[in-house]
């Protein structure tokens, strides 16, 4: 049996039979205390803690698994969902090919509309629709244009009664002029006036200001739209980041140093 009042025994003789020494106290005290310690230093360091249950480890992965690995995870934050701000942004981005800049979900009433950023004097939209849709189907026939000056206020400002137009080609692009005197607004939005729900795709759209030679007021502005074809609609955007995955590939597909430091602590 074993001697609780040992002198090897630190502190035994004070304690009751069954309770816990001080190095035992001290060895349970010790793993918490290493792993606090290391989620210290990693937060100075501005990595981000790791899970209670992970080990820091290295990885035995064979240079391509781990190189899919990380060029799949850099990918996957990279993929941006489309919304209808992304999908809207090619009504005004200055590309026209006859083709679709944006196109709407299947609804009521579909519109598209473009902020210039501030109330100014517009004298002209031009519209340029899409030419390769078959004749007769174009819902844009039915368009009307709305002006608003804080983007909750809408003026019926223009309708199109059906009338057929074209774009780049194939046809004159549809332009509204706004005779007397210029329109002030911020927003203008177009939208294809309908009782049962249709689309509403178009290949561009320009607002000029009064002045001969004034640009184009919509290029590159922010635009939106009401809803997103989850079959048609594409992200219209730039990337608004980039990943490093040449120069990864080039270093030969060895962990990047803070992966190093993170992984050897
Ligand atoms: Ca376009």
């Amino acid at each position: 049996m074993r001697n609780t009042n040992s002198r090897n025994d630190a502190g035994g003789a004070c304690r009751r039979p069954g309770s816990p020494g001080v190095r035992q106290i001290l060895a349970a005290l010790a793993g918490p205390l290493v792993w606090c310690g290391w989620c210290w230093a990693a937060g100075s360091a501005g990595l981000a803690p790791l899970p209670d249950s992970t080990t820091p480890r290295e990885e035995p992965l064979p240079g391509p698994a781990l190189r899919g690995l990380v060029e799949a995870d850099w990918l996957q934050a990279a993929v941006v969902p489309i919304s209808t701000r992304s999908d809207a942004a090619g009504g005004c981005d200055g590309v026209k090919n006859g083709k679709y800049g944006f196109h709407t979900g299947l609804q009521r009433n579909p519109w598209w509309q473009v902020d210039l950023g501030a109330v100014l004097p517009v004298a002209r939209v031009v519209v340029y629709n899409r030419l390769d849709y078959a004749p007769g189907l174009h819902n844009a026939d039915n368009l009307q244009i709305l002006l608003s000056t804080d983007g909750r206020h809408w003026k019926l400002s223009y309708e199109n009664h059906g009338r057929h137009f074209g774009g780049i080609s194939g046809g004159k692009p549809l332009e509204v002029v706004f005779t007397g005197h210029p329109a002030e607004t911020r927003f203008v939005r177009l939208q294809a006036a309908s009782k049962k729900p249709i689309y509403l795709h178009l290949d561009e759209v320009e607002v000029y200001g009064p002045q001969p030679g004034s640009p184009n007021l919509a290029l590159h502005r922010n635009a939106d739209q009401s809803s997103v074809s989850s079959s048609w609609s594409t992200d219209k955007l730039p990337v608004a980041a980039t990943y490093p995955v040449a120069a990864w590939i080039a270093r030969g597909g060895d962990w990047p140093p803070i992966c190093r430091a993170r992984a050897s602590t």
